[in-house]
Protein backbone atom coordinates (compact mmCIF):
# COMPACT_ATOMS: atom_id res chain seq x y z
CA UNK A 1 0.00 0.00 0.00
CA UNK A 2 0.67 3.81 -0.74
CA UNK A 3 1.40 4.60 3.07
CA UNK A 4 4.75 4.66 3.79
CA UNK A 5 5.93 1.56 6.45
CA UNK A 6 7.65 4.20 8.38
CA UNK A 7 4.40 6.93 9.15
CA UNK A 8 2.83 3.15 10.59
CA UNK A 9 5.39 1.79 12.69
CA UNK A 10 5.32 5.92 14.05
CA UNK A 11 1.98 5.41 14.87
CA UNK A 12 2.19 2.63 16.13
CA UNK A 13 4.90 3.71 18.81
CA UNK A 14 3.11 6.31 19.55
CA UNK A 15 -0.13 4.47 20.39
CA UNK A 16 1.66 1.14 22.46
CA UNK A 17 3.59 3.90 24.87
CA UNK A 18 -0.67 5.22 25.61
CA UNK A 19 -2.70 4.32 27.36
CA UNK A 20 -5.61 7.14 26.97
CA UNK A 21 -6.85 7.78 23.45
CA UNK A 22 -9.20 9.91 21.83
CA UNK A 23 -10.72 9.43 18.24
CA UNK A 24 -12.37 11.55 16.22
CA UNK A 25 -14.61 9.77 12.96
CA UNK A 26 -16.33 11.15 10.30
CA UNK A 27 -17.91 9.76 7.27
CA UNK A 28 -14.74 8.74 5.74
CA UNK A 29 -14.34 5.72 8.08
CA UNK A 30 -17.47 4.31 6.75
CA UNK A 31 -17.23 4.90 2.91
CA UNK A 32 -15.54 1.34 2.84
CA UNK A 33 -18.56 -0.25 3.99
CA UNK A 34 -20.45 1.56 0.63
CA UNK A 35 -21.45 4.73 2.74
CA UNK A 36 -21.21 7.78 0.60
CA UNK A 37 -19.64 10.72 2.36
CA UNK A 38 -21.06 13.66 2.86
CA UNK A 39 -18.35 15.24 0.37
CA UNK A 40 -19.22 12.58 -2.77
CA UNK A 41 -22.06 13.05 -4.29
CA UNK A 42 -25.14 10.73 -2.94
CA UNK A 43 -25.86 8.23 -5.54
CA UNK A 44 -28.94 7.54 -7.40
CA UNK A 45 -32.11 9.44 -6.60
CA UNK A 46 -30.13 11.89 -4.06
CA UNK A 47 -27.44 12.77 -6.52
CA UNK A 48 -28.65 16.30 -7.02
CA UNK A 49 -29.18 17.28 -3.55
CA UNK A 50 -26.83 18.73 -1.35
CA UNK A 51 -26.81 16.92 2.21
CA UNK A 52 -25.25 20.34 3.50
CA UNK A 53 -29.00 21.94 1.78
CA UNK A 54 -31.05 18.94 3.26
CA UNK A 55 -29.31 18.56 7.28
CA UNK A 56 -31.10 21.32 8.19
CA UNK A 57 -34.30 22.80 10.58
CA UNK A 58 -35.09 24.74 8.10
CA UNK A 59 -35.45 22.05 4.63
CA UNK A 60 -37.51 19.64 6.91
CA UNK A 61 -39.79 22.64 7.81
CA UNK A 62 -40.25 23.38 3.97
CA UNK A 63 -40.22 19.75 3.16
CA UNK A 64 -40.79 17.20 5.60
CA UNK A 65 -41.24 14.79 2.47
CA UNK A 66 -38.33 15.01 1.10
CA UNK A 67 -35.99 15.45 4.01
CA UNK A 68 -37.82 12.19 5.86
CA UNK A 69 -37.30 9.99 2.64
CA UNK A 70 -34.05 10.98 2.39
CA UNK A 71 -32.94 10.41 5.78
CA UNK A 72 -35.28 6.77 5.67
CA UNK A 73 -33.71 5.55 2.32
CA UNK A 74 -29.59 6.71 4.38
CA UNK A 75 -30.98 4.91 7.46
CA UNK A 76 -31.79 1.55 5.55
CA UNK A 77 -28.16 1.84 3.52
CA UNK A 78 -26.77 1.80 6.92
CA UNK A 79 -28.52 -1.10 7.98
CA UNK A 80 -27.66 -2.86 5.05
CA UNK A 81 -24.16 -1.90 5.58
CA UNK A 82 -21.49 -3.89 7.46
CA UNK A 83 -18.83 -2.52 9.78
CA UNK A 84 -14.97 -2.52 7.57
CA UNK A 85 -11.70 -3.41 9.05
CA UNK A 86 -11.42 0.11 10.10
CA UNK A 87 -14.32 0.22 12.49
CA UNK A 88 -13.09 -3.22 13.37
CA UNK A 89 -9.28 -2.11 14.50
CA UNK A 90 -10.57 0.33 16.86
CA UNK A 91 -13.00 -1.92 18.34
CA UNK A 92 -9.58 -4.12 18.82
CA UNK A 93 -7.71 -0.87 20.14
CA UNK A 94 -10.23 -0.26 22.75
CA UNK A 95 -10.28 -4.11 23.91
CA UNK A 96 -5.99 -4.12 24.18
CA UNK A 97 -5.95 -0.70 25.99
CA UNK A 98 -8.79 -1.68 27.98
CA UNK A 99 -6.70 -5.11 28.95
CA UNK A 100 -3.55 -2.67 30.21
CA UNK A 101 -5.92 0.03 32.24
CA UNK A 102 -6.29 2.55 29.54
CA UNK A 103 -9.31 3.56 27.08
CA UNK A 104 -10.27 4.58 23.47
CA UNK A 105 -13.24 6.74 23.46
CA UNK A 106 -14.43 7.18 20.06
CA UNK A 107 -16.32 10.75 19.15
CA UNK A 108 -17.83 9.91 16.26
CA UNK A 109 -19.55 12.52 14.02
CA UNK A 110 -21.52 9.85 12.03
CA UNK A 111 -24.85 8.92 12.80
CA UNK A 112 -24.54 4.93 11.16
CA UNK A 113 -24.06 3.09 14.32
CA UNK A 114 -21.04 0.99 12.70
CA UNK A 115 -18.44 1.58 15.69
CA UNK A 116 -21.42 0.35 18.22
CA UNK A 117 -21.68 -2.69 15.33
CA UNK A 118 -18.09 -2.90 14.84
CA UNK A 119 -18.00 -3.70 18.80
CA UNK A 120 -16.50 -0.31 20.13
CA UNK A 121 -18.00 0.38 23.71
CA UNK A 122 -17.22 3.47 24.20
CA UNK A 123 -18.35 6.06 21.41
CA UNK A 124 -20.18 9.54 21.41
CA UNK A 125 -22.65 10.48 18.91
CA UNK A 126 -21.69 13.66 18.60
CA UNK A 127 -24.46 13.83 16.09
CA UNK A 128 -26.91 11.44 17.33
CA UNK A 129 -27.93 8.63 15.49
CA UNK A 130 -29.89 7.86 12.32
CA UNK A 131 -31.43 4.67 13.88
CA UNK A 132 -33.60 6.83 16.49
CA UNK A 133 -36.27 8.89 15.78
CA UNK A 134 -38.30 11.43 17.93
CA UNK A 135 -41.56 13.07 17.52
CA UNK A 136 -41.49 16.55 17.05
CA UNK A 137 -43.72 17.53 19.55
CA UNK A 138 -42.85 16.01 22.78
CA UNK A 139 -38.90 14.53 22.15
CA UNK A 140 -39.98 11.09 22.59
CA UNK A 141 -37.45 8.63 20.86
CA UNK A 142 -38.56 5.82 19.04
CA UNK A 143 -36.08 3.15 18.68
CA UNK A 144 -37.54 0.21 16.98
CA UNK A 145 -38.71 1.28 13.84
CA UNK A 146 -40.07 -0.05 10.58
CA UNK A 147 -38.02 -1.65 7.95
CA UNK A 148 -39.54 1.40 5.82
CA UNK A 149 -41.94 3.63 6.83
CA UNK A 150 -45.65 3.85 5.33
CA UNK A 151 -45.71 7.24 4.95
CA UNK A 152 -43.41 10.68 4.72
CA UNK A 153 -43.12 12.18 6.89
CA UNK A 154 -43.58 9.23 9.39
CA UNK A 155 -45.85 9.62 12.36
CA UNK A 156 -46.08 8.35 16.19
CA UNK A 157 -49.22 6.41 16.68
CA UNK A 158 -50.80 9.86 17.84
CA UNK A 159 -50.34 11.34 14.47
CA UNK A 160 -47.54 13.78 15.48
CA UNK A 161 -44.31 14.55 12.94
CA UNK A 162 -41.35 12.15 13.38
CA UNK A 163 -38.00 13.26 12.60
CA UNK A 164 -34.23 11.83 12.58
CA UNK A 165 -32.39 11.96 16.00
CA UNK A 166 -29.41 13.75 14.55
CA UNK A 167 -27.69 17.08 14.69
CA UNK A 168 -28.51 19.14 11.64
CA UNK A 169 -26.48 22.40 10.44
CA UNK A 170 -27.67 25.08 12.82
CA UNK A 171 -28.83 23.02 15.78
CA UNK A 172 -26.67 22.79 18.81
CA UNK A 173 -25.08 19.33 19.60
CA UNK A 174 -25.89 17.29 22.95
CA UNK A 175 -24.68 19.14 25.99
CA UNK A 176 -23.30 15.71 27.27
CA UNK A 177 -21.90 15.16 24.01
CA UNK A 178 -20.16 18.48 23.94
CA UNK A 179 -19.20 17.44 27.90
CA UNK A 180 -17.82 13.69 26.98
CA UNK A 181 -15.66 15.43 23.94
CA UNK A 182 -14.20 18.22 26.02
CA UNK A 183 -12.93 15.74 28.45
CA UNK A 184 -11.57 13.28 26.28
CA UNK A 185 -10.00 15.96 24.51
CA UNK A 186 -8.33 17.74 27.28
CA UNK A 187 -7.31 14.10 29.06
CA UNK A 188 -6.05 12.09 26.36
CA UNK A 189 -2.74 11.14 25.00
CA UNK A 190 -3.03 10.68 21.80
CA UNK A 191 -6.01 12.07 19.67
CA UNK A 192 -6.71 10.64 16.06
CA UNK A 193 -8.59 11.65 13.67
CA UNK A 194 -10.09 9.73 10.69
CA UNK A 195 -11.94 9.80 7.46
CA UNK A 196 -13.16 13.36 8.54
CA UNK A 197 -12.69 16.37 6.77
CA UNK A 198 -12.21 18.55 9.56
CA UNK A 199 -14.60 21.48 8.30
CA UNK A 200 -17.53 20.86 10.39
CA UNK A 201 -17.37 22.22 13.82
CA UNK A 202 -17.73 22.28 16.89
CA UNK A 203 -16.46 18.83 16.42
CA UNK A 204 -13.60 19.52 13.95
CA UNK A 205 -12.16 22.01 17.51
CA UNK A 206 -12.20 18.81 19.29
CA UNK A 207 -8.43 18.04 17.56
CA UNK A 208 -7.46 21.82 18.47
CA UNK A 209 -8.40 20.94 22.17
CA UNK A 210 -6.42 17.60 21.86
CA UNK A 211 -3.36 19.38 21.19
CA UNK A 212 -3.69 22.36 23.12
CA UNK A 213 -3.81 19.94 25.97
CA UNK A 214 -0.56 18.39 25.07
CA UNK A 215 -1.91 15.30 23.22
CA UNK A 216 0.03 13.79 20.09
CA UNK A 217 -1.98 14.08 17.45
CA UNK A 218 -2.65 11.59 14.01
CA UNK A 219 -4.60 12.29 11.22
CA UNK A 220 -5.63 9.10 8.55
CA UNK A 221 -6.83 10.17 5.34
CA UNK A 222 -6.27 9.76 1.83
CA UNK A 223 -6.55 13.52 1.05
CA UNK A 224 -5.65 17.03 2.54
CA UNK A 225 -7.65 18.31 5.46
CA UNK A 226 -7.22 21.49 7.35
CA UNK A 227 -5.80 19.02 10.40
CA UNK A 228 -3.25 17.96 8.02
CA UNK A 229 -0.55 20.69 9.18
CA UNK A 230 -2.06 20.68 12.64
CA UNK A 231 -1.46 16.87 13.74
CA UNK A 232 2.15 15.66 14.50
CA UNK A 233 1.47 12.76 11.95
CA UNK A 234 -0.64 13.00 8.74
CA UNK A 235 -0.82 9.31 7.07
CA UNK A 236 -2.19 9.22 3.38
CA UNK A 237 -4.49 6.29 3.73
CA UNK A 238 -7.64 4.63 4.01
CA UNK A 239 -8.34 3.68 7.21
CA UNK A 240 -9.77 0.44 6.47
CA UNK A 241 -6.15 -0.02 5.68
CA UNK A 242 -4.02 1.52 8.00
CA UNK A 243 -6.06 1.14 11.12
CA UNK A 244 -5.83 -2.54 10.75
CA UNK A 245 -1.84 -2.42 10.25
CA UNK A 246 -1.74 0.07 13.08
CA UNK A 247 -3.50 -1.91 15.48
CA UNK A 248 -1.52 -4.63 14.68
CA UNK A 249 1.24 -3.28 15.57
CA UNK A 250 0.07 -2.14 18.93
CA UNK A 251 -1.19 -5.82 19.92
CA UNK A 252 2.85 -7.05 18.61
CA UNK A 253 4.14 -4.51 21.58
CA UNK A 254 1.39 -4.98 24.37
CA UNK A 255 0.89 -8.44 24.20
C1 LIG B 1 -23.72 24.24 15.81
C2 LIG B 1 -25.68 14.86 11.17
C3 LIG B 1 -24.48 26.07 17.05
C4 LIG B 1 -26.79 14.90 10.19
C5 LIG B 1 -24.07 16.62 10.60
C6 LIG B 1 -17.99 27.21 14.45
C7 LIG B 1 -18.48 26.78 15.68
C8 LIG B 1 -19.75 26.21 15.76
C9 LIG B 1 -20.53 26.05 14.60
C10 LIG B 1 -20.03 26.48 13.40
C11 LIG B 1 -18.78 27.06 13.32
N1 LIG B 1 -18.56 27.36 12.03
C12 LIG B 1 -19.63 26.99 11.28
C13 LIG B 1 -20.55 26.47 12.09
C14 LIG B 1 -21.83 25.99 11.63
C15 LIG B 1 -21.82 24.50 11.27
C16 LIG B 1 -20.62 24.10 10.48
O1 LIG B 1 -19.64 23.60 11.03
N2 LIG B 1 -20.67 24.31 9.18
C17 LIG B 1 -19.57 23.93 8.32
C18 LIG B 1 -20.12 23.27 7.05
C19 LIG B 1 -18.75 25.15 8.02
N3 LIG B 1 -21.92 23.70 12.48
C20 LIG B 1 -23.15 23.44 12.93
O2 LIG B 1 -24.17 23.88 12.45
C21 LIG B 1 -23.22 22.56 14.16
N4 LIG B 1 -24.11 23.19 15.10
O3 LIG B 1 -22.60 24.59 15.87
O4 LIG B 1 -24.76 24.84 16.44
C22 LIG B 1 -25.56 26.28 18.02
C23 LIG B 1 -25.24 26.43 19.37
C24 LIG B 1 -26.26 26.68 20.26
C25 LIG B 1 -27.59 26.72 19.85
C26 LIG B 1 -27.91 26.52 18.49
C27 LIG B 1 -26.88 26.31 17.57
C28 LIG B 1 -23.88 21.23 13.84
C29 LIG B 1 -23.01 20.44 12.90
C30 LIG B 1 -23.59 19.03 12.74
C31 LIG B 1 -24.33 18.91 11.43
N5 LIG B 1 -24.76 17.52 11.23
N6 LIG B 1 -24.46 15.34 10.52
C32 LIG B 1 -26.58 13.90 9.08
O5 LIG B 1 -25.72 13.00 9.17
O6 LIG B 1 -27.33 14.02 8.09
S1 LIG B 1 -22.58 17.08 9.94
C33 LIG B 1 -22.14 16.04 8.68
O7 LIG B 1 -20.86 16.49 8.27
C34 LIG B 1 -21.90 14.58 9.06
O8 LIG B 1 -22.00 14.31 10.45
C35 LIG B 1 -20.47 14.39 8.65
O9 LIG B 1 -19.86 13.36 9.30
C36 LIG B 1 -19.97 15.71 9.02
C37 LIG B 1 -18.60 16.12 8.68
O10 LIG B 1 -18.29 15.61 7.49
P1 LIG B 1 -17.22 14.42 7.49
O11 LIG B 1 -17.63 13.37 8.45
O12 LIG B 1 -15.88 15.00 7.66
O13 LIG B 1 -17.48 13.86 6.07
P2 LIG B 1 -16.99 14.53 4.71
O14 LIG B 1 -17.78 13.90 3.62
O15 LIG B 1 -16.94 16.01 4.86
O16 LIG B 1 -15.46 14.07 4.58
C38 LIG B 1 -15.15 12.71 4.46
C39 LIG B 1 -13.65 12.59 4.60
O17 LIG B 1 -13.33 11.22 4.55
C40 LIG B 1 -12.89 13.28 3.47
O18 LIG B 1 -11.83 14.05 4.04
C41 LIG B 1 -12.31 12.11 2.67
O19 LIG B 1 -11.02 12.41 2.16
C42 LIG B 1 -12.19 11.05 3.73
N7 LIG B 1 -12.25 9.68 3.24
C43 LIG B 1 -12.89 9.20 2.13
N8 LIG B 1 -12.68 7.85 2.06
C44 LIG B 1 -11.93 7.50 3.14
C45 LIG B 1 -11.65 8.66 3.89
N9 LIG B 1 -10.93 8.64 5.02
C46 LIG B 1 -10.44 7.44 5.42
N10 LIG B 1 -10.66 6.29 4.75
C47 LIG B 1 -11.39 6.28 3.61
N11 LIG B 1 -11.60 5.12 2.94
Amino acid sequence: MATGDAQIQRAVAILAGARRVGVLSGAGISAESKIPTFRDAMEGLWKSFDPQELATPEAFARNPERVTRWYDFRRRMCLDARPNPGHLALAELERLMNGCGGWVTILTQNVDGLHQRAGSRDVVELHGSIMTWRCCETGEPFHDLPEAFEQYPPRTPAGTMLRPNVVWFGEALPEEAIDRACEVAASCEVFLTVGTSSVVYPAAGFTHLAREHGATTIEINPTETPASDLVDLSIRAKSGEALPMIVAGVRKVLE
